[in-house]
C-alpha cells in the first residue's frame, strides 16, 4: 500500500472512530442497548415448547431426570441445529408441517429431516402425555379404535409390538391414512409418518412413543417392553382425540 493510500483509509477509521463517541454523548441508551430491529432472517423461528406439567409429573411411569435431560438437552438441541439448519435454505420461513412434506431422502435435506422430525415428534410426545392420563379412550377415538383394531387391548398390542420392533433408535405411531383410515407403524431416527417424500406408508401422526434409549434407558435400562406398558399409564387421550378430531 503507497503512503497516499495509506493516508486514506486511516482518515477514514479516524473519522469512524470520532464519530462513534459522539453518538454515545448524544444519547447514551442507544450505545449500552442492542438495536432493536431483528431481521427475520436471523431470529430463530422454532422453540422449545414449555411442558404443561412438571418433570416429575409422569413418575413413576417416566422418571424425572429422564424428562430433564430429554426435554432440556435432546430436543433443545434439535430445536438450536434446526433453525441453524433451515437458515439460506429452501425451508428458511417455512411452517414445521411443510418442511416435513418437504424433505426428501436426499443428503442435502439430511440436517433438516432430522432435526425437523426431532423437533416436530417431541413436541407431540410431551402433548399426548399428563399427569392425569392412562384412562382409556371415549367417544369417537374409541370407537375409530375399534372399529379398526377390533378391540383398545388389539390396538395396544399392535402399537408395543411396534414400538418394540424398532431396531435402534426411532418411533412408533398411531396415524391416520389419507383415506380416513387409522394405522399403526414405525419411524427409524427422527423420520415420523408426514414426511411423504421419505417413509413408506404416510399419515398424520395422532399419538408416537420415542424409543430411543434416551426416552427411558436411566430408569429401565434394557427393558424396552416395561417402558412401553408403562407408557400407556401417562398417555392423554384426550389431547389425542383433539388430534383426531383437527384432522376432521
Ligand atoms: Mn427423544
Amino acid at each position: 500500500m503507497d503512503k497516499r493510500k495509506f493516508l486514506k483509509v486511516s482518515g477514514v477509521i479516524a473519522a469512524g472512530s470520532l464519530i462513534t463517541p459522539f453518538v454515545g454523548c448524544n444519547s447514551s441508551s442507544t450505545t449500552e442497548t442492542p438495536p432493536t430491529t431483528t431481521t427475520p432472517e436471523t431470529a430463530d423461528s422454532f422453540t422449545l415448547p414449555e411442558l404443561a406439567y412438571p418433570f416429575e409429573g409422569l413418575e413413576p411411569s417416566i422418571d424425572r431426570r429422564t424428562m430433564e435431560i430429554h426435554h432440556g438437552k435432546h430436543h433443545a438441541g434439535y430445536v438450536k441445529k434446526l433453525n441453524k439448519a433451515v437458515k439460506d435454505t429452501k425451508f428458511a420461513n417455512a411452517s414445521l408441517e411443510k418442511i416435513m412434506a418437504g424433505v426428501s431422502a436426499s443428503t442435502g435435506d439430511t440436517a433438516v429431516r432430522n432435526n425437523g422430525g426431532g423437533h416436530y415428534n417431541h413436541s407431540l410426545f410431551w402433548s399426548i402425555l399428563s399427569p392425569s392420563g392412562g384412562t382409556p379412550p371415549s367417544g369417537d377415538l374409541a370407537d375409530a379404535i375399534n372399529g379398526t383394531f377390533g378391540s383398545f387391548d388389539k390396538f395396544k398390542d399392535a402399537f408395543s409390538a411396534a414400538a418394540k420392533g424398532v431396531f435402534g433408535s426411532g418411533w412408533a405411531w398411531l396415524c391416520v391414512g389419507a383415506d380416513k383410515k387409522m394405522f399403526v407403524t414405525s419411524t427409524p431416527n427422527q423420520d415420523n409418518p408426514l414426511m411423504v417424500n421419505v417413509v413408506e406408508k404416510p399419515g398424520t401422526p395422532i399419538l408416537g412413543i420415542d424409543v430411543w434409549e434416551h426416552a427411558y434407558y436411566l430408569n429401565y435400562q434394557n427393558r424396552r417392553g416395561d417402558y412401553i406398558g408403562n407408557f400407556f399409564n401417562v398417555i392423554d387421550w384426550g389431547a389425542v382425540n383433539e388430534r383426531l378430531k383437527k384432522i376432521g
